[in-house]
């Protein structure tokens, strides 16, 4: 292990050949220098090659690599392909899903980019270090110290309000702008409705589904809302988070939720979305 960690920072240090004046690695388009953040990797990969496939509610496998959706999608997120995987792994790049897909060693499907060139090993050298340094949102969505005194706001991820995407739907992914403790998750203030297959919510046919939420990374807060007994099948459904009461954060201090993003306490948070049998 020690041994390995001298070879890498002996190569950094080098002849410097394929690294920019910073030492860093020069991707080969665009002239874009690659660095292991996240915004970077967005920037220089998901964005330009990835999403072409990977966006909008038809993403294959529900994975959309674009800005917003991404890091909420890798991060702590199973693999559909080989659920036993998570999508990225922090600190840990071989049992990354993400790198198997680059490198073109995962279990199942294609190599990524599917039906195109790979990527170069650079660039994934440069994606695994990310990896490696915990995975960390260089966005910096949340977390400041300053965020602890707002209120909390919660974003829809996947599927997105309104949005209409393929069964199965295995979890509902929304991020929060400040930093969320499990006591939210305790609560009762986490509820998923069906509506019964009219696609309508106050007919007296709707049903509740019994869901578990769990915290997946916290800066931005990613939260999971999963089906406890089964993934969601075709139907409408909603997703309602309480403004009424306080949410306690990470430092425990209790916040209000601003669920409607009125800018003021209170309202609730509900996302719709339908799921669709897939032909
Ligand atoms: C031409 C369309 C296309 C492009 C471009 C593409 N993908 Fe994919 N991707 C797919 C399809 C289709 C699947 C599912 C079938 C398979 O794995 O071969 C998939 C599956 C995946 C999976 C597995 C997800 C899971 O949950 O198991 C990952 C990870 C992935 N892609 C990452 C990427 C990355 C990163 C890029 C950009 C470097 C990329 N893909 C570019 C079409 C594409
Ligand atoms: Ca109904």
């Amino acid at each position: 292990m020690a041994l390995c960690t001298t070879c890498v920072l002996t190569a950094c240090a080098g002849d410097g050949s394929g690294l920019d004046e910073n030492g860093r690695p020069v991707t080969e388009s665009g002239g874009g220098t690659l660095q292991p953040n996240f915004q970077s990797i967005q920037d220089n990969v998901f964005t330009p090659v990835c999403t072409v496939c990977h966006a909008g509610a038809a993403a294959p496998l529900g994975l959309r690599l674009d800005e917003g959706s991404s890091y909420a999608l890798l991060v702590n997120a199973s693999s559909v392909e080989v659920p036993s995987l998570h999508r990225v792994e922090p600190g840990n790049p071989d049992s990354s899903y993400l790198i198997q897909k680059l490198e073109g060693i995962a279990a199942v499907g294609g190599r990524m980019p599917l039906n195109q060139p790979p990527l170069p090993q650079e660039t994934i050298a440069v994606i695994r270090q990310w990896i490696t340094d915990g995975a960390q949102n260089s966005t910096g969505v949340g977390g400041s110290a300053k965020s602890r005194f707002e209120m909390v706001k919660l974003t829809a991820i996947s599927p997105g309000r309104n949005e209409i995407v393929p069964a199965p739907v295995r979890d509902v992914i929304i991020t929060s702008n400040v930093e969320l403790d499990t006591s939210l998750l305790q609560s009762n203030l986490i509820e998923l409705r069906a509506s019964g297959g009219d696609g309508n919510f106050d007919s007296g046919n709707e049903r509740e589904v019994p869901v578990d939420a769990t915290v997946r990374s916290d800066l931005p807060t990613v939260l999971a809302i999963t089906p406890r007994l089964a993934p969601l099948a075709a139907d409408s459904y909603e997703l309602r988070i309480s403004g009424t009461d306080p949410v306690a954060m990470a430092d425990m201090r209790a916040l209000p939720i601003d669920g409607d993003g009125d800018g003021a306490p209170g309202g609730d948070f509900v996302l719709r979305f339908t799921v669709e049998m897939t032909q």
